[in-house]
């Protein structure tokens, strides 16, 4: 154990002044500040988001702002921890939820973050990655990696909303974000990649020499697929909890290099304490309800509604109905950095 370390206080003013005006400051004050003892000490707070209130809201916006004016009509869920405004729900993890009427595009661009839908409401919307078009049916998560192009439309007749899961917070801090802008692209007149070529698990196009696989072979993973998957596993489980993990079907890793996914089932009445982990998370709620608490925070959660988790957090469900949620988390990333870690209850 360290002892106590020198205060700025401590130091003589006019050494101070030279410091200063020499653009240097001495550490041991600070040290702290970016090396706790132990364990981070996050600034991230629990957060929760009920649909119920959200959505009268970014119905509002769609009246307020047309999608020309906005490009992305999005409402932003920002971290307790930061403050309203702040672009980030996690210290990793940007989230938005996002509106589409009948009849609207939203403009292609592509980006070096990278974002990931998750369907919440409606039916008719669909978004364009790469050329191939990705329907969006309640439930489904689609990716659009970093540096591919995508637009979004709506074909149907009642308003579409998703949840946007980006690793955007990673990319400002890098320096590294910005988009380039371009006319809607071309569709491919055919289904997506989900319903061509990776119809089944465990089943991929058959490498013959020269075929070049994409980087993101397939972008759309269909809910009802990864509900009968969960249901499947927790009906033969040994009681845990059912998780699944999104994966690239050619690799078999995490579908992003920086955020993941996982699908999770809890049974009517089941508890659920997962370790201490180092990564942030955001949960949103596929079906069911029930509470969670975070650090202390109980939060009562329902259908469609969202919370997220700091680093480290205590987390313990508790599913009052059967339930289905998808777990963002950022272990993919913590991993290529090789400090990803979890700490027993
Ligand atoms: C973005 O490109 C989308 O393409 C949504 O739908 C939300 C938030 C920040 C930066 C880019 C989209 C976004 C975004």
């Amino acid at each position: 154990m360290s002892p106590k370390l020198g205060t700025l206080e401590e130091l003589p003013q006019d050494y101070r002044d030279a410091l200063d005006a020499a653009g240097v400051a001495p550490l041991w004050p600070m040290m702290r500040n970016v090396l706790p003892h132990n364990a981070p000490k996050p600034v991230t707070r629990p957060g929760y988001w009920n649909f119920e209130k959200l959505r009268p809201l970014l119905l509002k916006a769609g009246e307020l702002t047309p999608v020309e004016k906005a490009e992305r009509r999005v409402l932003v869920l920002s971290d307790p921890g930061r403050g309203t405004g702040a672009m980030q729900a996690t210290s990793s993890i940007y989230i938005g939820m996002q509106l589409l009427l009948p009849g609207e595009t939203a403009p292609a661009h592509k980006h070096t973050p990278s974002a990931v839908r998750i369907i919440v409401e409606g039916k008719g919307g669909f978004t364009v990655v790469d050329g191939e078009k990705l329907p969006m049916e309640e439930g489904d998560l689609v990716l659009t990696p970093g540096g591919e192009w995508h637009d979004h439309g709506h074909d149907g007749d009642e308003p579409v909303i998703w949840l946007d899961a980006l690793d955007l917070p990673l990319f400002v801090y890098l320096e590294g974000s910005y988009a380039i802008e371009s006319e809607l692209q071309a569709q491919r007149n055919r289904p997506d990649a989900s319903q061509v070529e990776y119809r089944a698990s465990g089943l991929a196009p058959a490498r013959r020499p020269g075929t070049h696989v994409r980087r993101y072979p397939m972008m759309r993973y269909p809910w009802s697929r990864t509900e009968e998957a969960l249901r499947e596993m927790a009906r033969y489980g040994d009681g845990e909890v059912a998780e699944l993990d999104y994966v690239n079907p050619e690799t078999g890793e995490d579908v992003l290099p920086t955020m993941g996914f996982t699908a999770m089932m809890l049974a009517k009445d089941q508890k659920a304490s997962p370790p201490r982990r180092s990564t942030s998370a955001v949960f949103h709620i596929i079906r069911g309800s029930g509470t969670t608490t975070v650090d202390g925070e109980t939060i009562a959660w329902k259908a469609k509604d969202t919370f997220s988790a700091p680093v480290f957090a205590a987390i313990d469900h508790h599913a009052v109905e059967e339930s289905f949620m998808v777990q963002i988390h950022d272990r993919p990333l913590q991993e290529r950095l090789r400090y990803y870690e979890e700490r027993p209850r």
